[in-house]
């Protein structure tokens, strides 16, 4: 396999202080060259339609940009640079290769213990033709069907992300007072004003190949790409193997085991 991983050595001490502080923590560029290549030219190729579907899952953007405007359940709708998301990325080798780096396994496994799952693997799209608000949230929450909470999450840019492009936005600290509604997800307007976060709010521009460490529970939005140039970026959430699925409707998800 070729080599993804840049090869600059970290100290992961200030890193994981800066995670466990602010709620997020930016470990610079990490991806190669070659690696970025390969994983933009892969995703263009999964959304075009190229390669066969391992059974990924699809999520065709708006045309809007507004987030109410988004449909579910749809999949694949034949070749277009305009997914917003696809999930399940464990299941093409090239992206599983990268979440499964010696980094991340270092950082995982210190954060979550030795053995370490998978909740989603996904890619975060937005297409030269603008994407879609996506507002103050967390990722967590009963919505999610787990027996605890997640709290780690890397994400990594596979093209430059400056602020204009929709990079992603945080409110510093916001972890630290756990969710802001039982539910998880989207965070209500009376609780976003009631914060200021749109005024206290940092972007976190990124340049290709950068990563971030993003806990769960800070609570982060992206709005709209306006460089007309595609955005996007592989966002992995990890979780000790001890955690377990609770939904009822359906059999409880295994998860898939990463370290
Ligand atoms: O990349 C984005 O626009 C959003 C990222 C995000 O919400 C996440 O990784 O959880």
């Amino acid at each position: 396999m070729t080599t993804l991983l840049g090869d600059a050595a970290i100290d992961l001490a200030p890193v994981l202080a800066d995670f466990a502080r602010d709620g997020y923590a930016r470990l610079g560029r990490r991806m190669s060259d070659e690696g970025l290549e390969l994983l933009r030219r892969r995703a263009d190729d999964r959304m075009l339609g190229r390669l066969p579907d391992p059974g990924l899952f699809f999520q065709l953007d708006t045309e809007s940009g507004s987030y109410g405007d988004l449909k579910f359940g749809q999949g694949y709708q034949g070749p277009s640079h305009n997914y917003r998301k696809l999930e399940k990325l464990e299941k093409d080798e090239l992206f599983l290769a990268w979440l499964r780096n010696p980094l991340f396994q270092q950082i995982a496994q210190a954060l979550l213990g030795e053995r370490v799952v998978l909740y989603r693997a996904v890619l975060m799209n937005k297409a030269g033709t603008g994407g879609t608000v996506l507002p103050w949230h967390q990722d967590g929450g009963k919505f999610w069907g787990l027996d605890r909470e997640p709290t780690l999450q890397i994400w990594t840019a596979l093209d430059d992300a400056p602020t204009e492009a929709g990079a992603v936005e945080v409110l510093p600290g916001s972890h630290l007072a756990g969710l802001a509604t039982p539910l998880g997800g989207v965070i209500p307007e009376p609780l976003v004003h009631a914060q200021s976060a749109n005024e206290r709010c940092i972007p976190l521009a990124a340049r290709a190949g950068e990563v971030i460490l993003l806990h769960n529970h800070v609570w982060h939005r992206s709005l709209v790409n306006r460089t007309g140039k595609p955005r996007r970026a592989f966002s992995v959430c990890y979780m000790s193997a001890d955690t377990r699925c609770t939904r009822r409707k359906r059999a409880p998800r295994e998860f898939f085991r990463v370290f």
